[in-house]
């Protein structure tokens, strides 16, 4: 029997023995704390309060003893405060899109930045794209990491890219009909508004060159993926990061399997927490993702509360890889809809709707508050009006996902679309209690 090797961008980490990959964790681990505690002294100060010192990291079970980082401390330190290399060795800044409070600044060294385009560029090959294919990329560029930072990692594959950014749907149409990509990254709202695009042209997925889309900065549903595949005639996966972590490229699905995304570990340690208490989970079950930044030189951070609800997959992989996978986001911490006592994320009603079939993939979640009691409205785009309708997925919600909605049926085309970036679904008005 003739065995192949694996696959993918980089065998030589993404295929480590578990046991040789635990080593190089435990040593990155330890030269990321002892880094820190030389160079970042509100860490060191952290540390020593809490009576503990680099080389009590002994063992990978030991992580679980140190303090999390939290979005908070970024602000507290706003701009530079926790960058772990002189001034004048950073060579590049981004900054998050800042949905509530102040943005974040992140900072990148030469050395990031190589590690940035190495992780992109594994997620992009996990995508399914090749040396060789365009890349038509309508991630934002600025300060947010989407647009330079996966223009970045397709260079290091050998990709062709096409810098289009987001936003301007009718150009972007025109240059994928003539540049002829292979490979397509935007959020899946945006690929949503491409297809309709398309659609309303009378272009089918069969006249597009387009073969892989590489999706996230947002959360989204198993049936947005159906629509985005059917729509552009792609095999759609799911790529997730966060800016203060590196950006996008923290994890990747594989396109011949798309079944949860395989985080690079050799440079980003997961670990899945509960929420409420902190304590560390077991591989399997729901909880909040921390994700310590091993190899980051100007910026690393120890255990980053990422607020992102998700679970580590165990078991078998049908690639070769040896990386753990992470499910998608199920939502986030803190935009967890608290409705009369129910826990509620928007993507488990966006999965009831789209199992609905006819309904388009397009709401919007309003929260009021009448007296004491909470009350969420659905805004949906259908063809016709029709109370049926609303009754229908009224009564699917309250039985799948346990919360009473209203629904609020609107004209096609309505409501807010993604501009290229992040869609807000979710406007809160309940006043504070
Ligand atoms: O959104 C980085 C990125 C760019 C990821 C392009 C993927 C593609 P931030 O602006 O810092 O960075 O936002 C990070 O976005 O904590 C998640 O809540 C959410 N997010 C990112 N990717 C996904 C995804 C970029 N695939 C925050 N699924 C994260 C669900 C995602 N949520």
């Amino acid at each position: 029997m003739t065995t192949h090797p694996p696959d993918v961008f980089q065998p030589e980490f993404e295929c480590l023995p578990p046991a040789d990959l635990r080593a190089l964790q435990l040593s990155r681990l330890q030269q990321m704390l002892s880094r820190q505690w030389e160079h970042v002294p509100p860490m060191r100060a952290r540390l020593e309060g809490a009576g503990l010192r680099p080389d009590d990291l002994r063992t990978l079970e030991d992580l679980a003893a140190f303090p999390f980082t939290r979005k908070a401390d970024l602000r507290e330190h706003y701009p530079l405060g926790l960058v772990a290399a002189p001034r004048a060795a950073l060579r590049r800044i981004h900054a998050s899109s800042g949905t509530s409070g102040k943005a974040t600044v992140v900072a990148y060294d030469q050395h990031d930045l190589d590690v940035f385009a190495e992780v992109v560029a594994r997620s992009l090959h996990a995508a399914g794209a090749r040396p060789g294919m365009t890349f038509h990329n309508a991630y934002g560029y600025g300060l947010f990491t989407g647009g330079l930072g996966t223009h970045a990692g397709a260079e290091r594959l050998g990709l062709c890219t096409v810098p289009v950014s987001g936003g301007g749907t009718e150009r972007q149409l025109d240059l994928i009909l003539d540049l002829q990509p292979e490979v397509i990254a935007c959020t899946p709202s945006y690929a949503l508004v491409l297809a309709e695009g398309f659609r309303r042209r009378g272009v089918t997925p069969q006249d597009l060159s387009l073969r892989y889309a590489v999706l996230g900065a947002e959360p989204w549903a198993e049936k947005t993926r159906a629509a985005v595949q059917e729509g552009l005639g792609v095999t759609a996966t799911n790529i997730y990061g966060l800016s203060e972590i590196i950006g996008p490229g923290v994890s990747n699905e594989d396109a011949r399997e798309q079944r949860g995304s395989y985080v690079w570990e050799d440079h980003f340690y997961p670990e899945i927490v509960d929420p409420g208490t902190g304590a560390p989970l077991p591989d399997g079950e729901w909880g909040v993702l921390v994700l310590t930044s091993m190899t980051r030189t100007a910026l690393p951070l120890l255990r980053y509360w990422t607020g992102d609800i998700t679970r580590l997959l165990p078991g078998e992989n049908a690639t070769g890889r040896t990386v753990r996978r992470m499910d998608g986001i199920r939502g986030r911490s803190d935009d967890l809809i608290i409705l009369r006592g129910v826990n509620v994320y928007p993507t488990q009603l966006e999965a009831v709707l789209l199992n609905l079939g006819h309904v388009s993939p397009h709401y919007h979640v309003v929260l009021t508050r009448t007296g004491a009691l909470d009350e969420l409205t659905l805004q949906l785009e259908v063809p016709v009006g029709s109370a049926a309708l609303s009754a229908e997925i009224e009564r699917q919600i309250k039985a799948q996902v346990g919360v009473t909605v209203r629904c609020d049926l609107c004209e096609p085309g309505s409501l807010p679309r993604s501009e290229g970036g992040k869609l807000r679904r979710v406007t809160d008005r309940r006043p504070p209690r």
